[in-house]
């Protein structure tokens, strides 16, 4: 027992350091230790069930359990995931990395594990910034209705990614910044410490001491109010006394919150003194100073930032929408200029939507802007609550495409399959910086209905300049001969510019387009296509029911006969790796596509001469 602090001490040590090479959750990592050492001490893994809610807290549970060695490869191709993974530890359950999800799944393993007879405790770590998400919510109401063995740490350290806002968030913040608080430590410590008996009676003893102390302890009213018992606050930053909370909730045997205040970043200054999210997940960075070891060019996000704060400069109406992510999605800028206009309504992608809409029918024209993944929770919302009503609300849809190192359930590749189907919706994707200000401006200027504008991580490509703008569809190049068109989607203009030039060196004439608005998919096309003989798409995202598929539609429909090859990403479990990593695997590059649509047009004159 005297050898854990030093454990503890060792393992940030070895976060920090390793980390600081590969990149990855840093700071959530820091203020887990103690909580999940001593989880691992309690319970009995993988007998019973330790799940960490988003698991991007999971490092120092991969670490006790044997995968220290992996972490050289942290979340890179071949590596271990950021994230917990089936495949590499018994250990490991849950692999989605979307937040608020882990007391639905606690409680379904324990409703299992009750129904198949096994005698197993389940354990579900979840942030406060979690908490703010609608799922857990449902879950709790329904662990609450039952009597199963699900032990909840909440892991309350006032941050998301900053920090965690809305009327939950305020209560914790309540209890942690009084000054009652260390006396309520105290209480509970003691009033523990003389309790012979676990369960009922404990807890009595605790429900004393809250109603003595109810204006320093309003969330174990509102825990208690849902009918689950609370143990806390805890500082789960000792040891002995997580250990000791968690033993307690074990014996109970029933649901039990342990309301554990941990620090993110805890022990490395750099990560603590961090004001934007104490190095929530910062890129390979000098472990002296926690600063980044190279900083990138412009990025998507910071156009797509200063352009709001230019169009909110033009227009009152416009305000924005963050779920919880205002620094990686750039509305941070926006807010502080105009802080009234913004709105962090937490990890709840769903209310963003529906409450966009509110805003609309009052008058304002909302910009959500969201990781392109996270906006697949609120579908029904945008497709019923917005849509439906013909609501104009802008979503811009970051890190859109293959993202890389948080793999694959971050990728956001399903939002032009999952969106093209609601009716009214515009969706653009801009190829650069100039185009992505301008189907900005474009969509904000739709007052009839939802868009969508799209555009991937990373640093931005430089401006590709159109030769002509026809029927909204921007032509990047032109050939006299007309071999092949080659419709490129937002930020693979450039890979599509590459690749003609290739093609050309064959010998084929190419004309590349850029179609800027996707969804609906420009009628012009059709009759581009006609005019040459083999038509490629060329999108970051799913193949199935994304560009290349509605642009087949389009020809049919039109009775165009003309071939045409769709490229994109397979409907497919990817594994994580660097952005370039990935598009080469999937054959997203100029010289595997120069190579296949080299095939494909040579297939389409067998027989006849062939010109190469
Ligand atoms: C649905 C969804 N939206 C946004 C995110 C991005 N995200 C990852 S971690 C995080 C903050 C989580 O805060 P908390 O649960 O308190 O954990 P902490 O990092 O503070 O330990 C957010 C917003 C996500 N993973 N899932």
């Amino acid at each position: 027992m005297e050898a854990m602090p030093a454990l503890a001490g060792e393992i940030r040590d070895f976060l920090v350091a390793s980390c600081s090479k590969t990149g990855g959750h840093l700071g959530p990592n820091l203020g887990v230790v103690e909580l999940t050492m001593a989880a691992h001490r309690v319970f009995e893994s993988p007998r019973d069930r330790i799940l960490f809610d988003t698991g991007h807290q999971s490092y120092v549970h991969k670490i006790l359990t044997g995968r220290a060695d992996g972490f050289v490869g942290l979340r890179q191709r071949g590596g271990i995931s950021g994230y917990p993974a089936q495949g590499e530890s018994e250990h490991d359950v849950i692999e989605n990395s979307h937040a608020s999800t882990v007391l639905s799944y606690a409680d379904g393993l324990a409703k299992a594990y009750r129904l198949r007879g096994e005698d197993r405790h389940v354990v579900a770590v979840v942030g406060d910034g979690a908490l703010t998400g609608g799922m857990c919510w449902e879950a709790l109401n329904n662990i609450a209705a039952g009597d199963l063995p699900v032990v909840i740490i909440v892991n309350d350290n006032g941050r998301s990614y900053a920090p965690t806002i809305g009327g939950l968030a305020n209560h914790l913040a309540t209890l942690r910044l009084n000054p009652s608080y260390e006396k309520v430590l105290d209480a509970v410590k003691e009033a523990l410490g003389r309790t012979p008996l676990v369960g009922p009676p404990m807890y009595e003893v605790l429900h004393a001491i809250k109603r003595g102390m109810k204006d320093a302890v309003a969330p174990q009213a509102m825990f208690d109010d849902l009918g689950i018992k609370y143990v806390g606050p805890v500082d789960g930053h000792d040891i002995d006394a997580m250990m000791s909370a968690l033993e307690r909730a074990k014996r109970f045997g029933g649901p039990v919150i342990v309301h554990a205040v941990t620090r993110k970043g805890f022990g490395y200054r750099p990560a603590e003194g961090d004001e934007d999210d104490c190095l929530h997940s910062p890129p390979a960075f000098d472990p002296q100073t926690g600063l980044p070891l190279k900083s990138g060019g412009t990025r998507w996000t910071g156009v797509f930032a200063d352009e709001l704060v230019a169009v909110a400069d033009e227009r009152p109406d416009i305000v924005g929408i963050t779920a919880a992510m205002a620094i990686p999605t750039g509305v941070n800028k926006l807010a502080a200029k105009y802080p009234e206009r913004v709105y962090d309504v937490g990890i709840a992608e769903q209310h963003a939507a529906t409450s966009a809409a509110g805003l609309a029918i009052g008058g304002l024209h909302p910009v959500v802007a969201v990781y392109a993944t996270f906006l697949n929770r609120a579908f029904d919302q945008v497709l019923l609550d917005v849509a439906m009503h013909k609501l104009p609300v802008t979503f811009v849809l970051d890190r859109a495409g293959i993202t890389g190192p948080d793999g694959p359930s971050h990728y956001g590749i399903w939002d032009l399959s999952v969106f093209s189907v609601v009716p009214g919706i515009r969706i653009a994707a801009p190829r650069d910086a100039a185009t992505l200000r301008e189907e900005f401006r474009e969509a904000v200027a739709v007052e009839d209905g939802p868009t969508i504008v799209r555009f991937p991580t990373g640093a931005v490509p430089a401006d590709i300049p159109a030769l002509e703008r026809v029927g909204g569809v921007d032509v990047l190049a032109r050939d006299e001969r007309k071999d092949i068109l080659l419709v490129a989607v937002g930020a693979f203009g450039q890979l599509a510019m590459e690749t003609a030039e290739r093609l050309r060196g064959q010998g084929f004439g190419v004309t590349v387009v850029d179609p800027r608005w996707v969804t609906p998919v420009p009628g012009v096309l059709a009759d581009m296509a006609a005019k040459h003989r083999l038509v490629v798409s060329v999108e970051d995202g799913v193949r199935s029911g994304g560009f290349g598929d509605s642009l087949a539609r389009l020809l049919r429909d039109n009775g165009v006969n003309v071939p045409l090859r769709d490229f994109g990403v397979a409907r497919d479990w990817h594994p994580y790796g660097t952005r370039q990593e990935l598009l080469t695997d999937l054959g997203l590059n100029a010289q595997d596509l120069s190579r296949d649509i080299t095939e494909s047009v040579l297939r389409l004159t067998e027989g006849t001469e062939v010109r190469v």
